[in-house]
């Protein structure tokens, strides 16, 4: 655990947030229903919020922050988006739930197939763990074979052969390895260095006949924001391609985010199956995996690999996910997060400089992660080099933020987000508060 940091002034802001949270644990394991807020990263209490608008967050002692978490990345267009909260209001009308079938389901698959060309069939879930969880069952079941390769600081929700090594919360908590998951769920789950090709040909010259899939981030988000190498990625293709297994990438954060298409339009690599979550479902519970049409009509009941859901396609979720790509579609905010991305990595690399403070900035588009690196430290390239961040250096700054009204991730090891709400004076505010943060830790 991180030693706590935060100033008497944030102790002082925060009494409501302080007193909730010590409710909520005598009810709540931990205080929260995700370990990813639970602040651990960064030491001290987690802030609780009541309201949010565009690109601001209100907590419950009526603070405001720059929020730059976007709830873990589905808040691309901001809080509230009209769009979106018309179509909410409007399915509400109808109906919530029903259990059956809806157009509105096949509207939604239409948007997603249209917008990532390498998915020909999709199925909706509930959350990304679900999805990802359920890729995996289906390349099991659709090449008979038993091992996974995933990598180290990549993170694919909390099903079982994926809770191995995670990245994420996982890290974060030191906790790399779940009690629970049995030793037998792990042994079918190769875990590699991530960037390092050489280590992937020579899996699979080993256990090549073996393996159902290789799972990866194709832009790390869990590890903080980590490139492919072109390299690493054509390797992962020509010996997945080569082999029979699978090539499944997980763009449930990159997914819409970086481009329509996902990371995958960006990179220009085609995987065989895509695990998508977060934006899809517009700020509520809802994520899909898909891909070639050959593979998803294995899935029940087209197929035999089982996979099911009560609330999956839930009409909410489903106008929300919708009214969230039609916006995507019809004004594309890539050019707008391209700038603000840009201008914020400049901003952080100068306030940085100014202090003398060693830094690796990473960034794609709209997702970033400065590590506070040892001086002289190898550029962030893998789990390896991520986890040498001088974690206690990146507290004090995300604590001199909150200060100054900007809510960054509470660790390390995740990317912040820029919306499309965010405006030109906020990327120059949030400047201004790295520049005060690192000048005065
Ligand atoms: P969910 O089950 O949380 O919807 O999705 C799991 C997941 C799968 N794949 C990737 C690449 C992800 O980033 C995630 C979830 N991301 C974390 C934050 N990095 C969610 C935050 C949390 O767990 O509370």
């Amino acid at each position: 655990m991180i030693d706590p940091h935060p100033s008497s002034a944030h102790r002082d802001r925060r009494r409501r947030s302080t007193a909730a949270f010590a409710h909520a644990r005598t009810l709540i394991p931990g205080g929260v229903n995700s370990p990813a807020r639970a602040f651990g990263g960064v030491g001290g209490e987690p802030i609780f919020f009541r309201a949010a608008a565009g690109q601001w967050l209100t907590d419950i002692d009526g603070n405001r922050y720059l929020d730059y978490i976007g709830s873990w990345g589905p808040m691309i267009l901001g809080h509230r988006h009209p769009r979106v909260v018309a179509a909410i209001e409007a399915t509400l009308a109808t109906g919530t739930s029903y259990g059956a079938p809806t157009e509105a389901e096949t509207r939604l698959a239409e948007l997603i197939v249209a917008s990532v060309p390498s998915i020909e069939k999709v199925r909706l879930t509930s959350s990304g763990t679900e999805a990802a969880m359920s890729a995996v069952r289906l390349a099991r079941g659709f090449t008979g074979r038993d091992k996974i390769v995933k990598f180290a600081g990549n993170y694919h929700g909390h099903g079982d052969s994926l809770l191995v090594a995670a990245g994420s919360s996982a890290a974060t908590l030191g906790v790399p390895d779940s009690p629970g998951v049995t030793a037998g769920t792990a042994r079918d789950t190769l875990v590699l260095e991530y960037n390092e090709p050489a280590e992937l040909e020579d899996t699979f010259r080993r256990e090549g006949e073996r393996i159902a899939a290789v799972l990866l981030e194709p832009v790390v988000g869990n590890m903080g924001l980590v490139r492919p190498s072109h390299e690493f990625l054509a390797t992962a293709r020509r010996l997945t391609h080569e082999s029979g297994a699978l090539l499944v990438f997980d763009e449930v954060m990159t997914g819409f985010r970086l481009a329509l298409g996902g990371a995958q339009e960006v990179l220009g690599v085609t995987p065989d199956l895509t695990v998508l979550g977060k934006i899809v479902g517009g700020g509520l519970p809802l994520a899909a995996y898909g891909g070639r049409a050959d593979v998803m009509d294995h899935v029940l009941p087209a197929g035999r690999v089982f996979q099911a859901g009560t609330l999956s396609g839930n009409p909410l979720a489903v106008a929300a996910g919708t009214a969230t790509l039609e916006a995507l579609r019809d004004d594309p905010p890539y050019a707008r997060l391209e700038r603000h991305g840009a201008a914020l990595e400049a901003g952080f690399r100068a306030a940085a400089t100014a202090a003398g403070t060693p830094v690796w900035i990473a960034r794609v588009g709209s997702m970033m992660t400065m590590f506070f690196q040892p001086a002289g430290a190898a550029p962030v390239m893998g789990w390896r080099t991520a986890s040498q961040s001088d974690k206690a250096g990146y507290a004090r700054f995300f604590w001199g933020m909150i200060d100054r009204g900007v809510y960054l991730p509470c660790s390390q090891y995740e990317a912040l987000f820029i919306s499309a709400a965010h405006a030109d004076a906020d990327i120059d505010a949030t400047s201004v508060a790295a520049r005060e943060t690192l000048a005065g830790s």
